[in-house]
């Protein structure tokens, strides 16, 4: 299976995460996607590429052109205004507020954030735009047949919906390769997200949609991050009505029961007729993660790969979240294994 990759990851680099009342050094750090990347040539999982450019249009499919705009400028602007620290939301507008972005980047920041835990720095845009030019590229490799790719993005994606960016997520990669897969001649492409959290922004980008088929397996948003999306009534809208599954299960969960998720996901994605599949693939679902509150094993990484090939569709694995530093790679890299050798 080829790796797409680029090390202009690295370019997203804050030193700051709010997180229990405190700034601690983000979880989401460029290390994760460095050991994935080494740990893929230990294993020979296949060739490792460049991303290649593929410029805003595919982009702008997804995500509108304030957003990208005040994405591209907002570091620029926060340091304009005299402010010392990374760009950071604080101010949001809440219920019965009004829904219109201020002059103020101050103001700006809070109109597009949905969270706050995440920093924006002076790389983060261009290391946002190459994430996306990863997962294109991995378009690229299914539509020119290749059974499969792996799209190593970083800075994440799932959490991103059209004019919103927070837990660490910028532009939502999956959804930018799914709509490419659409505009590029596929009916029906299924959108399988696996990350220990729910998927709000790929979620929202095609809830109302009959083309895109979205399913989640996450931790109960009762319990866990977003906590204002992915509840099992959430099943699509208008023509999408049916066409959003969600699996939120409780903390503790462990193989027998998430697996059982993934099977009747699968039997979804089957009869939902898609002509591809794209993987949002988080392992935060792993028992020792830092954030997440599932109990999976490195093993379990393999037999969910091998359960996805079953499904025998051509398969673009993205990569989300996963943040127990030391066995992310193998978790990460047991999922594509288990895949390619089924
Ligand atoms: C990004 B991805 C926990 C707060 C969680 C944000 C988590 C973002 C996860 N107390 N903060 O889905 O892996
Ligand atoms: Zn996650």
């Amino acid at each position: 299976m080829y790796t797409i990759f680029s090390e202009k990851h690295r370019m997203r680099d804050s030193c700051t995460e709010l997180y229990g009342g405190e700034f601690i050094p983000p979880f989401e750090c460029p290390a994760r996607a460095d050991l994935v990347r080494e740990y893929i040539d230990e294993v020979g999982l296949g060739e490792v590429v460049h991303c290649r450019q593929h410029g805003l249009e595919p982009l702008l499919r997804i995500h509108p052109t304030d957003y990208v705009r005040f994405l591209e400028g907002a570091h620029e602007e926060w340091v304009a205004a005299g402010f010392h620290g990374e760009a950071i939301a604080s101010c949001w507008p809440a219920r019965r507020m009004r829904d219109t972005p201020p002059a103020h980047i101050d103001g700006k920041l809070g109109y597009y954030a949905f969270a706050a835990e995440t920093a924006i720095d002076e790389g983060t845009y261009e290391a946002a735009r190459v994430a996306v030019d990863v997962a294109l590229t991995g378009v690229d490799f299914l539509l020119r047949g290749e059974r499969a790719a792996f799209a190593l993005c970083r800075p994440p994606g799932h959490h991103a919906a059209r004019d919103l960016y927070g837990g660490y997520c910028f532009f939502n990669n999956a959804a930018v390769a799914a709509q490419a897969l659409r505009d590029r001649g596929l009916a029906r492409v299924a959108v399988l997200d696996v990350d220990f959290h729910h998927g709000n922004g790929t979620q929202d980008i095609f809830y109302d949609r009959d083309d895109v088929l979205f399913l989640s397996i996450h931790g109960d948003p009762a319990q866990a991050f977003p906590y204002f999306s992915g509840y099992a009534d959430e099943t699509g809208s208008g023509p999408g009505a049916g066409a959003t599954v969600n699996f939120p299960l409780p903390p503790g969960t462990r193989f027998d029961v998430w697996g059982e998720a993934l099977e009747e996901a699968l039997r979804r994605v089957a009869r939902f007729g898609a002509e591809a599949l794209v993987v949002s693939l988080g392992t935060d679902t792993y028992e020792r993660d830092p954030i997440g509150f599932f109990e999976l094993t490195s093993e379990d990484f393999t037999i969910i790969g091998r359960r996805i090939a079953a499904l025998g569709l051509p398969t673009l694995f993205v990569m989300e979240g996963g943040y127990a530093i030391d066995e992310l790679a193998v978790n990460t890299v047991n999922v594509l294994c288990g895949f390619a050798d089924a």
